[in-house]
């Protein structure tokens, strides 16, 4: 495998989430969803922008279908909006939901695409939320319910499932931070809906194989390596702090270690919602973990104002001031392999936003992109050879799109979408994927 050139049968894909491009967010008998509430709230998304049209994906499917065959793309990962199929979370199942993702899966297979379909990527139905949410045990049943419809409905079709899409997002980002729905700032909610969120996808893993002959069962986390910004113990004390809070505190317990009992101090949280049986439940084995991978954290310990680490970036930086650090990715896969030992992994998410929005003779050249794609499946790459097993690897992402509290102001795509006509448009990045997946090569110009 020299010249990082990939095994043959390595999945190249792309991937998206419902809420970031579907819009319709009302039609068809679709329910609310925790992202209609807080991006309809004025003040909680970036210039007022909301997911509500989006990428009009939900009418033009066929179109980004056709897209994905004409790049040469063999695997394409979306997500299910829940509150398409249960508008109230639970009980009665919108018919047309189904068949709108019955179709998607179909058109995706008549050309040859595999579908890996993940079932939460964070548009929670807000009948849910009305009832706690993530912070509330009910949601476990309600997931569980959810996970067995859609997969009873579409697993004769779709074998690759996800369960959760980044957990720690959904349940820090949206409980303790506020920056995403529901928008509270509780830590102890984030920290029971990080449990609930573990408990779902524990239990629903048995009803997926259930219902799905040859599943490919797994979930994804975003993880992001923690590196002291110096070797004083200080500093790589406060990096393993801020690795328990984002990568221990969900690598742990899936692999059956319990959570790690750093954070469960730091958090000084009772865990009385833990009950007998959660944690084998959490711990079923999976095929494959995800990883969606983007840039790595330095960390300082800082006693000042009882921040106990500050954590910060240098070096190159993408839109989102991530920095570019593929050599992070090739470090965490060799952990990941090495500490943890999941069966297989796919880099479910990788990708770059940068301000690219200008065409030049109606081109969208976007440089930066293609280097960033490039080099971190040349680390891809070298870590297949010491041995870890990553099957895949999906380009977070395939159009430009709604990025959450941003709103449409940060551009991930490869393919280039004008928000006003909702033309697609190939950047040099796809064009460079698409060489790149015909030859099974990270190293082509
Ligand atoms: O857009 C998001 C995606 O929904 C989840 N992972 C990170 C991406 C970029 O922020």
């Amino acid at each position: 495998m020299a010249n990082h050139t990939f095994p043959k049968d390595f999945v190249w894909g792309t991937a998206t989430a419902s809420y970031q491009i579907e819009g319709a967010w009302n039609k068809d008998g679709k329910g609310e969803s925790i992202w209609d509430r807080f991006s309809h709230t004025p003040g909680k998304v970036l210039n007022g922008d909301t997911g509500d049209v989006a990428c009009d994906h939900y009418h033009r499917w066929r179109d980004d279908i056709q897209l994905m065959k004409d790049l040469g793309i063999k695997a394409y990962r979306f997500s299910i909006a829940w509150p398409r199929i249960l508008p109230s979370g639970s009980g009665k199942v919108n018919e047309a939901g189904l068949e709108f993702y019955s179709q998607l899966v179909d058109g995706l297979l008549e050309v040859g695409i595999e579908p890996y379909a993940t079932l939460y990527h964070w548009d929670l139905p807000q009948a849910l939320q009305d009832k706690g949410g993530w912070a509330d045990r009910m949601v476990v049943d309600a997931f569980v319910e959810y996970a067995d419809i859609t997969t009873r409905a579409l697993g004769d079709r779709v074998k690759n499932w996800i369960t959760l899409n980044e957990p720690w997002v959904s349940a820090f980002v949206g409980y303790r931070d506020g920056h995403h729905a529901p928008g509270h700032k509780d830590l102890n909610e984030a920290v029971a809906a990080s449990h609930h969120l573990l408990l779902s996808h524990g239990r629903s893993v048995p009803v997926i194989r259930k219902n799905v002959k040859d599943a490919n069962v797994g979930i994804t986390l975003n993880l992001t390596p923690q590196m002291p910004a110096s070797q004083s113990l200080a500093d790589r004390k406060a990096a393993n702090y801020i690795d328990g809070y984002i990568n221990r505190f969900f690598l742990d317990p899936l692999t059956g270690r319990g959570y790690p009992e750093d954070m469960v101090k730091a958090f000084e949280n009772s865990m009385s919602f833990v009950q007998n049986g959660d944690m084998e439940e959490i711990a079923v084995p999976v095929d494959f973990l995800g990883i969606n991978y983007y840039t790595r954290n330095l960390v300082r310990a800082d006693e000042k104002d009882n921040q106990p680490q500050t954590v910060f970036r240098e070096g190159v930086m993408t839109e989102m001031e991530w920095e570019v650090y593929p050599r992070g990715l090739y470090n965490l896969l060799g952990r990941v392999h090495f500490a943890y030992g999941f069966p297989a992994i796919y880099i479910t998410e990788n990708g770059a936003a940068f301000p690219d929005d200008k065409p030049v003779n109606g081109e969208f050249h976007d440089p930066d992109r293609v280097s960033y794609i490039k080099e971190h499946l040349k680390v891809v790459n070298e870590a297949i050879n010491i041995g870890v097993p990553v099957k895949g690897y999906f380009v977070w992402s395939l159009l430009d799109n709604f990025e959450w509290s941003f709103g449409y102001s940060k551009r991930f795509g490869i393919v280039h979408v004008d928000l006003e006509t909702q033309k697609r448009t190939a950047k040099s990045s796809a064009k460079w994927y698409s060489r790149a997946i015909a030859a099974q090569s990270a190293e082509i110009d």
